[in-house]
């Protein structure tokens, strides 16, 4: 198993606000557009942090239980420390279920910064248009860097 930093889950992860994996904007669109839950063309950070921790928790919970253990959370990270971990068990019952990972994430911004540089007008919302932008700008980063 290849070890992971528990909080580079989120940077690895791959979103249309990301793309750092994907150069496939068809799949991007549909990323958003599964990330737009109320389907109004645009997502809120709220949608985003939403549709991207899910993701990140469910790569987290290995055996599908449907909340994280320490064992698991130490298996993606060895460095990990159990003070964090029950930061994250608000109830201390030693499991992390969706709703406290979640709340925790967001505590720290979740998705914010990837949001803020993706929403260039500065409304609150990232717009298909927006994604799109930001997906053709992180791609020619990578260009570069690959270079
Ligand atoms: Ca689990
Ligand atoms: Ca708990
Ligand atoms: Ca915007």
């Amino acid at each position: 198993m290849i070890a992971m930093k528990f909080w580079k889950m989120m940077l690895i992860s791959s979103m249309m606000l990301c793309a750092c994996q994907s150069v496939d904007s068809k799949a991007d669109r549909q990323k958003f557009r599964d990330a737009d839950a109320n389907r109004d063309g645009k997502l809120t950070l709220n949608e985003a942090n939403r549709y991207e921790l899910v993701r990140v928790f469910a790569s987290i919970d290995y055996d599908s239980s449907g909340s994280v253990s320490w064992s698991e959370a130490k298996d993606i990270d060895p460095d990990f420390r159990y003070v964090k971990f029950q930061q994250y068990d608000r109830n201390g019952d030693g499991k992390v279920v969706f709703n406290e990972f979640f709340r925790e994430q967001v505590s720290k911004g979740g998705v914010k910064l990837r949001f803020d540089g993706a929403d260039v007008d500065k409304d609150g919302f990232v717009t298909l248009k927006e994604a799109d932008a930001r997906v053709q700008f992180l791609q020619s980063q990578a260009g570069e860097v690959m270079e």
